[in-house]
């Protein structure tokens, strides 16, 4: 069964299923882009890290897949300062995008992956708990894509005739012993060092790339706890609410994990700002739960 037969037989509307297959449709141009390297573009996002040419080159695919599709309204993408509103009386869609994520080890040639979140009332600023599917690709040996929506969390492989097949279904995060801790230990809280050194003492196995897809992929897959705190100079953390941690969010979730930002629950969240950052700690449902910061 391959993606569009699997959103089918769950019930989604034609145009959700013709959006997934125009973003299924951009994995192989955005794949082709890894071909013969990578090349800088010396230019800056506005967090003031340096574009390699691969992310601006998925995020103009993307966009303008979007923009011809006729479907979205709304865009927000890690690459732009702001949302994108499309020129499209029909559209109803608002979509969020991190085109690629992980790119700082993309000189290493580790995983990286491309984050999407859909939000089918078309406003991607309305709060969290309006997303209604997450879902990402990761780019390892294997392209796989993980994929959430209300009825759970199923995984696909990239087949060489460029689509995507089921292999797993009712994906549940079981409680597993990795953990993997984003930002510098001396930047550490207290309190966050205390859970690190708890998990330590317990005898968790340390599994962190530096690369958020294929690091929440293991936690999904062992069982665990994936983090990024705040750190002491930077209270929100690194990662982005929009981009990053809400989609996460509702996968784990939907997974029968959880998602907090050491207080409050990741999809009780309503978004302040596009580029806003949140601590994050997500993984199996019980050490989630255990979380006080
Ligand atoms: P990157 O900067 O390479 O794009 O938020 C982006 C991100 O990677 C995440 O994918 C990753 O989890 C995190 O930053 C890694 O941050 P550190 O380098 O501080 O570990």
């Amino acid at each position: 069964m391959n993606i569009d037969n699997y959103l089918e037989k769950n019930g989604h509307s034609e145009e959700l299923r013709d959006l997934i297959k125009i973003i299924v449709d951009q994995i192989r141009p955005i794949k082709n882009e890894f071909l013969g390297g990578d090349k800088k573009s010396g230019t800056y996002n506005i967090y003031g890290e340096k574009q390699i040419k691969l992310d601006k080159r998925a995020n103009e695919i993307l966009l303008m897949a979007f923009r011809n599709s006729k479907l979205v309204k709304q865009v927000g993408s890690e690459e732009e300062e702001e949302a994108i509103q499309m020129d499209s009386d029909k559209g109803h869609f608002g979509v969020t995008i991190d085109p690629l994520d992980g790119s700082s080890l993309i000189p290493t040639n580790l995983a990286v992956g491309i984050i999407f979140s859909i939000y089918e009332n078309g406003d991607i600023m309305s709060g969290l708990k309006n997303i209604t599917q997450a879902f990402y690709v990761l780019l390892g040996p294997m392209t796989l894509m993980v994929f959430a929506d209300k009825s759970g969390v199923s995984q696909f492989i990239y087949n060489d005739k460029g689509a995507f097949d089921l292999v797993k279904e009712n994906i549940i995060i079981p409680e597993g012993n990795l953990y993997s801790p984003g930002g510098l230990r001396k930047e550490w809280t207290d309190a966050h060092r205390d859970l690190i050194s708890g998990f330590e003492e317990n005898g968790f196995k340390l599994r962190y790339s530096g690369s958020f897809v294929p690091d929440f992929h293991q936690v999904l897959v062992y069982g665990g706890i994936f983090s990024y705190p705040a750190l002491v100079d930077k209270p929100n953390g690194k990662l982005r609410l929009l981009f990053e941690v809400g989609p996460m969010a509702f996968i784990a979730e939907k997974a029968g994990g959880g998602a907090t930002d050491g207080k409050i629950r990741i999809l009780d969240i309503i978004p302040a700002e596009i580029d806003q950052r949140v601590p994050l700690y997500i993984g199996s449902k019980k050490l989630i739960e255990g979380i006080k910061i």
